[in-house]
């Protein structure tokens, strides 16, 4: 008896927060070219573009294994033309000509340049690539006017665009730790960001603050920091007053960004080390976030820090689709009812959204 096999086709949830997405998967080669052109798109100011390239990218870490064919992609969900177009010249010749012209061009290269300081985004590198600037030495010797923030960037260019290794993260948590105990016995120090996520090394260091009884955590952050200040652990800091008002309401996704209004410290810390890119003078510089989160906001602000970007998006997205809900890293509003849904840990945000939980390790959408 002959039977001939259907070709294979691959079953996929249509948002990221529905679906497990470990670190490692079998398509680097296709998400990095898909990522390339949604970084590309992104500094064009195309956000759009920019989206669906990540999406498609998003929809390949999730396949259980390597794709070979395109025709095993069938009709999933999120992966438009382009996207397409982009995958088959990779799987057919390792590369795709119009990623490979991308990273070339000088305009790539530069706005990643410039958008690697701190405290550069894409509105100001592309301000400076406009006015003829190419590179770092440009920006000094024709005296471009620079924040504080981006004077601290460009000075510590070189380590913080050194990978930070999970040990030294650990380390500035310990340190961290040392400092809350000190000011706030009880306060609780939690690694969000990528490394809750499992990766063995980041951009930067993201760090949670709570203390279990509600109120004792206000004022906290400027003592903290004063304190690991005049230990010289911190290399430059600016700080910002917490500016949530729950009565408010939250407002509704895509308009501001509510991440921001934590009480929260975007610092360089100044962390010794043996070895490495600085061990010959015997430190290194390394950006930490350090946000405080009211306890009965903490499984919020957890869930929104830990990520992926992507995969924040695309919960945010669902809530406000699917359930009408807002969600945002303080609190979960639910439109339909006019309530807030409140939450004691991750588990419960995701049941009340009507979703399977994800752990950490598998969001890296
Ligand atoms: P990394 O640090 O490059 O290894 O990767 P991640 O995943 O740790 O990325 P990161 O540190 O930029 O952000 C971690 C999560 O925290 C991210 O999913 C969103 C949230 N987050 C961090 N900074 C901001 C911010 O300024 N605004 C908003 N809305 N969210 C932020
Ligand atoms: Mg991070």
């Amino acid at each position: 008896r002959v039977t001939t096999l259907a070709p294979h086709r691959w079953q996929m949830a249509p948002y990221a927060c529905q679906r497990r997405t470990p670190l490692l998967h079998s398509n680097q080669p296709l998400t990095e070219a898909l990522e390339t052109l949604a970084e590309e798109a992104g500094f064009s100011g195309s956000e759009g573009r920019s989206l669906a390239f990540t999406r498609a990218a998003s929809v390949l870490k999730a396949l259980p294994g390597r794709l070979s064919t395109l025709e095993e992609l069938g009709p999933l969900p999120g992966i438009g033309e382009h996207s397409r177009r982009v995958i088959q010249d990779v799987l057919e010749d390792g590369v795709c000509a119009e990623v490979e012209r991308v990273k070339l061009s000088e305009r790539y290269q530069t706005m990643k340049l410039f958008t690697k300081i701190f405290g550069v985004g894409v509105r100001t590198a592309s301000r400076w690539y406009q006015e003829g600037l190419r590179t770092l030495v440009d920006l000094q010797e024709r005296g471009t006017k620079l924040t504080r923030q981006q004077q601290a960037g460009l000075r510590h260019y070189d380590d913080l665009n050194t990978p930070v290794e999970r040990g030294e993260a650990e380390s500035i948590s310990r340190a961290v730790q040392g400092a809350v105990q000190r000011c706030l016995p009880g306060t609780s120090v939690t690694l969000a960001g990528g490394f809750r996520r499992g990766k063995p090394h980041g951009h930067d260091v993201d760090l949670l603050l709570t203390h279990p009884e509600a109120g004792r955590e206000a004022g906290l952050l400027s003592r903290v920091v004063s304190w690991l200040d005049s230990q010289d652990l911190i290399l430059y800091q600016h700080s910002q007053e917490n500016s949530y008002a729950l009565q408010e309401g939250p407002e509704p996704p895509g308009g501001r960004d509510v991440m921001d209004r934590f009480e929260r410290c975007f610092s360089i810390f100044r962390l010794e080390v043996q070895g490495g890119p600085g061990a010959a003078r015997g430190w290194k510089a390394v950006r930490v976030d350090l946000v405080v989160a009211p306890i009965s906001q903490f499984p919020f602000a957890l869930l929104g820090w830990t990520g992926s970007r992507h995969f924040e998006r695309e919960l945010r997205r669902f809530a406000s689709h699917e359930r009408k809900m807002v969600l945002n890293s303080h609190a979960l509003y639910d439109s339909r009812r006019n309530l807030f849904l409140p939450a004691v840990s991750e588990e419960e945000i995701f049941q009340h959204l009507g979703l399977e939980y994800v752990p950490p390790a598998q969001r890296n959408t």
